[in-house]
């Protein structure tokens, strides 16, 4: 089953949002098998967003995703990170379809809520960042188990 990783930022933990993200999610189908809240690391933030490197937001981008304790994720499903993505929206809430968690909370790119790999090559490289192999849980949704 492909895996992405998802972070709700600290904007979304500030305003109440861990729950409302977590449940669109489960609703949705796919399944969440790592979980974690804890302010991320300058470096971990550095090594993340190291595609941006070289961007003018990078400087804000890090500070702010270091300001505060954020959610971390790993999700599996039948292709978690297209879906995952869709599920979150346009990176500018301007551009982000009402329905989506961008498109229904945020207003401004710099305060987008949440995060998802855009690849699988990404989300193979991020879940790393974040996780261990042993914190990532194996378990069945009942609507993946056959009963009958
Ligand atoms: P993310 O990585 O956070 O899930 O967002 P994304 O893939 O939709 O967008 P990406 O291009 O990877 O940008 C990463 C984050 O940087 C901030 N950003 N600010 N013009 C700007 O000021 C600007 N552009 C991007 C956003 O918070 C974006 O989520
Ligand atoms: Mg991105």
């Amino acid at each position: 089953m492909e895996q992405t990783y998802v972070m709700v930022k600290p904007d979304g933990v500030q305003r109440g949002l861990v729950g409302e993200v977590i449940s669109r999610i489960e609703k949705r189908g796919l399944k969440v098998v790592a979980l974690r809240m804890n302010v991320i690391a300058e470096a971990t933030a550095k090594e993340h967003y190291g595609e941006h490197a070289a961007r003018p937001f990078f400087p804000s981008l890090i500070e702010f995703i270091t300001s505060g304790p954020s959610v971390s994720m790993v999700v599996a499903g039948k292709n978690a990170v297209k879906v995952m993505r869709a599920i979150n929206g346009a990176t500018n809430p301007v551009d982000a379809a009402p329905g989506t968690i961008r498109g229904d909370f945020a207003l401004d790119v710099g305060r987008n809520v949440v995060h998802a790999s855009d690849s699988p090559e990404a989300a193979v490289r991020e879940i790393a960042i974040h996780f261990k192999d042993s914190e990532i849980g194996k378990y069945s949704r009942v609507d993946e188990v056959c009963l009958y």
